[in-house]
């Protein structure tokens, strides 16, 4: 196996044996299978559009439900791959039949020389039919894999352009995450959904050889993930308003529980509908903890709190959790034997031999095997109440309508000098040691700065005293709680109506981002950063294994995009505040 589209990737370079994130060799080529197959696909959708055939949305919704589930911990079971792979052939065939009927001959270009396609036929040509499919093995198709995967390609592609034909694919993986989001919660854009078959047909195309037209194709992708967080933002705050600051409870109360994971809000929302009345409090974790600043979330009584930190400690906190939990999007790690029977996944989540609820957009999900783990589980016995101890709260809900309510107050606090900078310190979070860079730095800003996250990078310093104050002779607080990692829509708008009230834009605003990442939603909100022209963007704890020296060279020039100095925040402030 071969993948390194994550920050965790062994040794920095590539993980080959199995990936830091549990990820089998079999699984990682059938990842590479299914995106094989889903090339094919979009190479038809993306034709049978040009030819004026129309392409149903379920194809669309299919083809960013597959890409999603390549994401970094999302989907580890080989199984539900093999069914992805069969839907894929399948609405081929589905493709080709109605172009067929509407007289169009023919099909996608399929030039035979790409170097990348040698050893099975181009994307586009190449079709599994539904019967092999029926019996084929798992290893059948782990060996088909293998002819389509990374592993092989790398030895095909001079590394520059294959790290940019991988970083286009990653930043697709992270668009078709957010616009998969978007469709649970009932939205979506036909625009996105061309652009992405358009974009898998580039990389099947020659011009995917061509390092200035595929960094052209890369920043289109940025562009278009505007669109769909703007997308998945609108269809959040339709659905359940618009966030306001909102404290959030970090403890338990006494009860039957179930923990929420991940990001999918409107899952959140079924299930908090199916456990009303029933004596069941749902708790948040991770990237899931800014529902609360949602109005039509935070109604609901028996969402009670907050359990637990960012993703990569699970295994520890779901195994004390006393209730079942649901993961609804990336992140889940292996589950352990403690919590195994009582995790479900649902979405393009998926883990073998674990429950797993059906269910897909504009559909009201069963979680009734759910809600009755919880009731015969234990629940929790204590709350901090029972001896008088305090209970520790921490504030979320300051997206982009909360931080435009008081954007005179910031306009203000600048021009009187109290507010001298401000840090977007956010994205993810994960266990490697130099990622304390991103909680050291939060801490050692200035008192005279305000912080803004996002992500569950927040879990580094969401809970730090200092960082609860406001900033000194100001009514604004320190650290302002955006949301989720999507929610970098709510730091772009708020930039760019900041930016017009100084009368500057972005990059003359007295503001540094740092920007820790881990997987692909992180990369395709740092192409729409590039996208916009956003300069001096730390990234870290470490550069992207798939970006060669010259194509971060590239980046560096253009944007002067820069790593984190992991060892060194106190470096980093000064030149942050410096505006470098
Ligand atoms: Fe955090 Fe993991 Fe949000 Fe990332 S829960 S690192 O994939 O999506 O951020
Ligand atoms: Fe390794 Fe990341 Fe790929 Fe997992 S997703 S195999 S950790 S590079």
């Amino acid at each position: 196996m071969f993948c390194y589209q994550c920050e965790q990737t062994t040794k920095g370079t590539g993980c080959t044996t199995k990936g830091v994130c549990g990820k089998t060799p079999e699984t990682t080529m059938m990842q590479d299978l299914l995106t094989y197959s889903v090339k094919g696909l979009s190479c038809w959708a993306h034709w049978c559009k040009e030819q004026g055939v129309t392409v149903p949305p379920e194809i669309y919704t299919f083809i960013h439900a597959a890409t999603f589930s390549c994401l970094t911990n999302v989907n580890f079971d080989d199984d539900r791959f093999k069914e992805y792979v069969a839907t894929a052939h399948q609405l081929v065939d589905q493709l080709e039949a109605a172009a067929r009927a509407a007289g169009k001959e023919g099909g996608p270009p399929s030039p035979a020389d790409l170097p990348q396609f040698d050893l099975l036929a181009h994307p586009a040509n190449w079709r599994l039919g539904q019967s092999f499919l029926a019996d084929a093995s798992v290893q059948q198709l782990v060996a088909l894999g293998q002819m389509t995967s990374l592993e092989h390609r790398r030895h095909k592609i001079e590394p520059t352009l294959l790290g940019l034909q991988e970083l286009l694919t990653y930043g697709l993986r992270g668009l078709c995450a957010y616009t998969q989001h978007a469709a649970m919660a009932g939205a979506r854009n036909p625009e996105v959904d061309a652009f992405v078959a358009e974009a898998y047909a580039f990389l099947c195309s020659p011009d995917a050889s061509d390092i200035g037209k595929t960094l052209g194709k890369i920043l289109e992708v940025g562009e278009t993930n505007l669109k769909a967080m703007a997308l998945l933002d609108g269809a959040h705050t339709t659905k359940f308003g618009h966030p306001t600051p909102t404290a959030v409870r970090l403890a338990p109360k006494k009860g039957k529980a179930i923990l929420v994971s991940g990001h999918d809000l409107e899952d959140l929302h079924q299930l908090l509908e199916q456990t009303e009345g029933t004596g069941v409090n749902v708790y948040t974790h991770g990237e899931m903890l800014p529902a609360f600043g949602y109005p039509g979330l935070n109604k609901y009584s028996h969402l009670a709190g907050n359990y637990g930190n960012a993703w990569y400690r699970q295994q520890k906190e779901f195994s004390e959790f006393p209730g079942p939990i649901l993961m609804t999007t990336n992140c889940i790690i292996e589950p352990r034997q403690a919590y195994k029977n009582r995790i479900f996944t649902t979405n393009d989540v998926g883990w073998a031999g674990v429950s797993h609820v059906p269910g897909g957009p504009g559909q009201t999900k069963d979680f009734s095997a759910l809600i009755k783990a919880a009731q015969d589980a234990q629940g929790f016995t204590s709350e901090p109440e029972d001896n008088g101890e305090p209970v520790k709260t921490v504030t979320t809900g300051f997206a982009h309508n909360a931080v435009l309510g008081v954007a005179g107050e910031v306009v203000k606090a600048v021009q009187e000098g109290n507010l001298k900078h401000i840090f977007l310190i956010g994205g993810c979070e994960g266990s490697e040691p130099d990622r304390r860079y991103f909680g050291q730095t939060a801490d050692k800003t200035p008192d005279n700065t305000m912080i803004l996250t996002l992500g569950c990078g927040k879990f580094r310093f969401y809970d730090h005293p200092d960082l609860q104050k406001n900033i000194p002779n100001t009514p604004l607080p320190r650290l302002v709680d955006m949301g989720q990692c999507n929610d970098a829509y709510s730091a772009i708008v708020v930039a760019s109506k900041l930016a017009e009230a100084f009368g500057t834009d972005v990059n003359g605003l007295p503001l540094s981002l740092d920007l820790s990442w881990l997987e692909q939603k992180a990369v395709v909100v740092l192409l729409t950063l590039l996208h916009l022209g956003i300069k001096n963007i730390r990234i870290g704890p470490n550069p992207p294994a798939f970006l060669t020296p010259e194509s971060l060279g590239v980046l560096v020039e253009k944007f002067n995009l820069q790593v984190v100095d992991a060892k060194n925040p106190d470096r980093d402030i000064e030149k942050m505040l410096a505006n470098k």
